[in-house]
């Protein structure tokens, strides 16, 4: 606690104790004393005050939200939120969470019982850290309006207040297009970006999962350009007019492979070898596109091997990701003795050994892009695409592994 901070609340004490009658406060970072329960003396061990209260959709997680502020606690004793509420059906239930690395580095969100609020201090909730995450949502969860929630804490009690609900987390500006992209192109997009800008154009990339994606431009959310890892999602999306059905392009594609940590340890020589028991693999889950399309190339090469070779595979796998990035780190580590990603996964993490799986038993993916039928920007969209489908874009997406696109 500073030092003016703390003087100040000691002449609260002091006005509150001396006189019945509330007074002005004396400093604004203190609580209005016509808040505090005349009678108590000392003033209330814990004063709550919440600021910068904010929410968006999941950029990842197609059913919930998130709410992020900054909690101060202008009081004598520590306190903790225990629990929180919205006051509409926009959220089935509001769990207090973090977010921790796991073993591999990467970025996993779990519930906490509590979060700590020192007395004299502040905890900010923010992307990355501690949030609230409201799930499901619903589509009460309205980007562009606010909405009540309810905040107890432990000594304090309830604290109401409301959150701006919003899409970004940082508001692109208006002169920038926005670009809704796969992880699978986080590498490639930075380096296409800053090409773009080289060539004098303005981008922002919002990452997260394809199909999360095609759910809020169907809701609304504000942007220019879809990049979509899976042909279904961009159908989907043309289907609906959500983008320009004529305006679709194949602009990279790519094709699976198997990763294995350095020196491989589990000694897999073969396609066949991945089935043999006892080994640990790492794929990617069903939610995903690339864990569609993981699951297309087992079925082949169950079909040419025969003899339960699915199964077996299967029964091998020891974790199941939402996305490749968690997949590639986990192998680097060596947590696991193979690993199903795309072949430009493996271009950039030159560390690891491979195992190709031939063209006739893959699958070729086809990364799409179009413009947003309610783009912001038309005409600057369409440069970005251009510029993409260009010789010079075409060489940035092809040294990250990406194999061409299709004219
Ligand atoms: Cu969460």
């Amino acid at each position: 606690m500073n030092l003016f901070r703390l003087l100040s609340l000691l002449l609260l004490i002091t006005l509150l104790a001396g006189c019945a009658q509330p007074t002005a406060a004396p400093s604004a970072d203190v609580q209005s004393p016509a808040e505090v329960q005349p009678t108590a003396a000392p003033v209330a061990a814990s004063q709550i005050r919440v600021e910068t209260v904010w929410g968006r959709p999941s950029p990842m997680i197609a059913d919930a939200g998130a709410f992020y502020m900054i909690i101060h606690n202008d009081g004598l004793e520590a306190d903790r939120l225990i629990s929180a509420t919205a006051a509409t059906s926009a959220c089935g239930k509001v769990e207090l969470h973090t977010t921790t690395q796991d073993s591999a580095g990467n970025s996993v969100m779990v519930p906490v019982e509590a979060i700590d609020v020192p007395a004299g201090g502040s905890v900010e909730l923010k992307p990355g850290g501690l949030h609230l995450m409201c799930t499901p949502r619903s589509a009460d969860f309205k980007p562009g309006q606010g909405l009540d929630i309810e905040l107890t804490f432990e000594k304090a009690g309830l604290v109401a207040t409301t959150a701006a609900l919003r899409w970004e987390a940082v508001p692109v500006p208006a002169e920038s297009i926005k670009v809704f992209t796969p992880g699978a192109l986080t590498e490639a997009a930075k380096a296409l970006g800053k090409a773009f800008q080289a060539a004098g154009g303005k981008v922002a990339f919002e990452m997260g999962h394809s199909p999360t994606h095609r759910m809020q431009i169907a809701e609304g959310a504000p942007g220019d350009v879809f990049i979509s890892a899976s042909e279904k999602d961009m159908t989907e999306a043309a289907t609906a007019g959500l983008v320009i059905a004529d305006q679709v392009h194949t602009f990279a594609t790519n094709r699976l492979i198997v990763i294995l940590p350095a020196g491989n340890p589990g000694n897999i020589q073969s396609l066949e070898d991945l089935a043999r028991s006892g080994l640990k693999l790492i794929i990617a889950a069903p939610e995903v596109p690339v864990g569609k399309y993981t699951d297309t190339v087992l079925g082949k090469l169950d079909a040419k091997f025969g003899g339960g070779y699915k199964d077996n595979l299967l029964a091998n796998v020891i974790s199941k990701e939402l996305g490749v990035a968690p997949i590639v780190s986990k192998i680097k580590l060596g947590e696991a003795d193979a690993g199903i990603v795309y072949v430009s996964d493996a271009t950039i993490a030159p560390e690891l050994d491979t195992l190709l799986i031939p063209d006739e038993l893959n699958l070729l993916v086809k990364f799409t892009i179009a413009p947003l039928s309610a783009a912001r920007l038309p005409a600057d969209a369409q440069k970005f695409i251009d510029f993409v489908m260009s010789v010079e874009g075409q060489a940035v997406l092809q040294s990250f592994g990406f194999l061409p696109g299709i004219k």
